[in-house]
């Protein structure tokens, strides 16, 4: 299996089916390196430890962090699984970008961004990041998020181990499309 397959694999199941491979993940979202080998190594006898490990390193959104003992892995953030990542609040900067595609900017501006499946409403530090999250869905639409007021106003926000910012979601107020 290619690396960026295993990637995408990794993903779908630390983030949102870990059942198919036949994997619980904890609370906080980890599952046992040995237990997840042998999982994978059903579906593709060819992954080794070794891949594994090069594709946590070299995943350019460093989706996955293995645990300080080296003994479980987890994705950092995007799940739709319930899990508590423990991540402590902290104050966000003043602006926070949000990429969108063009066709949810109406939608957005009148309900606020909602988490949808995942967990938490994705926010990015910069607006070039923030395209290419908005790039995804179709032609691009970027709006600053008041991230700053919103915090004063008793808003959490979260940053994960690969520096997306985190929040339950984003009422139109803080909201404005550049
Ligand atoms: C939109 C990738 C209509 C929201 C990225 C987004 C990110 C609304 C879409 C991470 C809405 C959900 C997350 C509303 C929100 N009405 N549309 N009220 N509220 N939306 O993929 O933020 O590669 O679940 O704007 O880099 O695009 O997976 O979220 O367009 O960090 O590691 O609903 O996924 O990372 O789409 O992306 P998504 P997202 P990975």
């Amino acid at each position: 299996m290619q690396n960026t397959q295993l990637s995408k694999l990794l993903s779908y199941t630390l983030r949102h089916r870990p059942e198919e491979l036949g994997l619980n993940l904890d609370a906080q979202g980890w599952v046992s390196v040995v237990d997840l080998l042998a999982a994978l190594q059903v579906r593709d006898a060819s992954i080794s430890r070794g891949q594994v490990e090069e594709v946590v390193a070299s995943n350019d959104k460093k989706r996955f962090a293995f645990s300080e003992d080296g003994q479980q892995l987890r994705a950092s953030q995007g799940h739709s699984v319930a899990v508590e990542l423990g991540l402590d609040p902290v104050v966000p900067p003043a602006v926070l970008y949000h990429g969108t595609a063009t066709r949810f900017l109406a939608s957005i501006m009148a309900e606020g961004l909602r988490p949808g499946n995942r967990q938490h409403v994705h926010l990015s530090p910069d607006r070039a990041t923030a395209e290419t999250v908005g790039r995804r869905h179709g032609p691009p639409a970027i709006l600053r998020v008041a991230a700053g007021t919103m915090h004063q106003a008793g808003f959490s926000f979260y940053q994960s181990a690969n520096g997306v910012w985190l929040t339950a979601a984003v009422p139109p107020a803080y909201l404005e499309p550049e």
